[in-house]
């Protein structure tokens, strides 16, 4: 089963609207030279409506950070899912490690904010993964199966099709510490194996499951090179304009 690649790039709290500006036009160029695949960025919320603006008539994804479940009320600091698509978004991603940890966003939050997505036409991409203490305690299937489970909990058949999952063990985000490439293949093996006891082994198929934690221009082929990464989701190196675009032109 061919799955298209999505490579990713997670600007998290970085960039003004100027500097976001330049970099999306910049890698609008990169991504109409790759026509293969998919590219997608993430700006700040501060940069969408500029960004959006930017690379409106480009192949360019744009992706939000998160996105709340409700379409407006009093959820001071949120932003809704009809307030991105009023912008032209499509993407948003979901249940970052950082929004977990640093935030305090439980599994039962991340479901409803993936049910905000879909239900408003928005494609989530899930985030997922095991911190150093329990990948060094043997719990990383446990753990993955587990937030698996609840992220997608009531998610159908149907609505998988629109799903992106990404893996990021915890202990390599930012760290320069990256999963070998047979780490990552692992891992991705198993979350095709549970969406086929999920679902059924034509969802898994064409489920696009994506690597991320520190992923760089030198780590790039060979973590693309197997069978079940369809691609990555980058933080640092998404924020130059070389190293992101090395990245998207993956071999
Ligand atoms: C993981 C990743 C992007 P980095 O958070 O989502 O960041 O590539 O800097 O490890």
């Amino acid at each position: 089963m061919s799955r298209r690649p999505l490579i990713a790039g997670n600007w998290k709290m970085h960039l003004t609207v100027a500097e976001a500006v330049q970099l999306a036009k910049a890698l609008a160029e990169t991504a109409r030279n790759c026509p293969d695949r998919d590219v997608l960025i993430a700006p700040p919320f501060t940069a969408l409506a500029a960004v959006c603006t930017a690379v409106a008539k480009s192949t360019l994804l744009v992706a939000a950070q998160n996105v709340a479940w409700e379409v407006q009320g009093a959820f001071t600091g949120e932003i809704s899912p009809t307030m991105l698509t009023d912008l032209g978004i499509a993407w948003a991603i979901v249940g970052h490690s950082e929004r977990r940890q640093i935030f305090g966003e439980s599994s039962a939050m991340i479901n409803r904010r993936i049910h905000g997505a879909l239900g408003n036409a928005l494609h989530p991409i899930l985030c997922i993964g095991e911190t150093l203490a329990e990948r060094e305690s043997e719990q990383t299937f446990t753990v993955l199966q587990q937030q698996i489970q609840e992220g997608l909990d009531q998610v159908t058949a149907e609505q998988m099709r629109t799903i992106v999952l990404a893996y990021e063990p915890v202990w390599a985000i930012g760290t320069g510490k990256t999963a070998t490439k047979e780490q990552a293949q692992e891992v991705h093996a198993f979350i095709r194996g549970l969406l086929t006891a999920m679902y059924e082994k034509a969802v898994a198929d064409s489920t696009r499951i994506l690597y991320g934690g520190s992923v760089k221009p030198d780590n790039i082929d060979d973590l693309m090179q197997q069978a079940d990464i369809d691609g990555v989701l980058v933080g640092g190196a998404a924020l130059q304009v070389e190293s992101f675009s090395r990245i998207i032109c993956f071999q």
